[in-house]
């Protein structure tokens, strides 16, 4: 398996190296940096991408691994930035995450570790 996995892997790195580098779609910026401890729990959460990407299974989790319900659903559109309104967070450890899908059909997980003083 992890044979047949490489060989896949080898196969497609000719396309991948054609493919222009701008065309993968990177976190350019976040408005809480990853690992930041905050002295305030934040009220919302924004991501920016290089270029404009659809935005999926955005999840917010706390140190156990438990989800938080957020109040918020991605636009069907693609979009450069988004900004995702954080429920009122006691102190703690959190985990921001998310998947987008560029144009170009790749799919990139995204995550955001941040802690809230107490
Ligand atoms: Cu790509």
């Amino acid at each position: 398996m992890k044979r047949l996995l490489l060989a896949l892997v080898a196969a497609s790195l000719p396309i991948a190296a054609a493919a222009p580098a701008l065309a993968h779609t990177a976190v350019r910026e976040t408005s809480i940096t990853d690992n930041a401890t905050l002295s305030a729990a934040p009220a919302n959460f924004t991501v920016t991408f290089s270029a404009a990407t659809a935005l999926a299974n955005v999840r917010l989790t706390d140190a156990a691994g438990r989800e938080i319900a957020l109040d918020y659903m991605p636009p069907h559109t693609r979009a450069a930035a988004f900004t995702i309104p954080l429920p009122m967070l006691a102190p703690g450890a959190y985990t921001i995450s998310w998947r987008t899908m560029a144009s170009d059909g790749h799919v990139m997980p995204g995550a955001v570790r941040f802690t809230v003083a107490g």
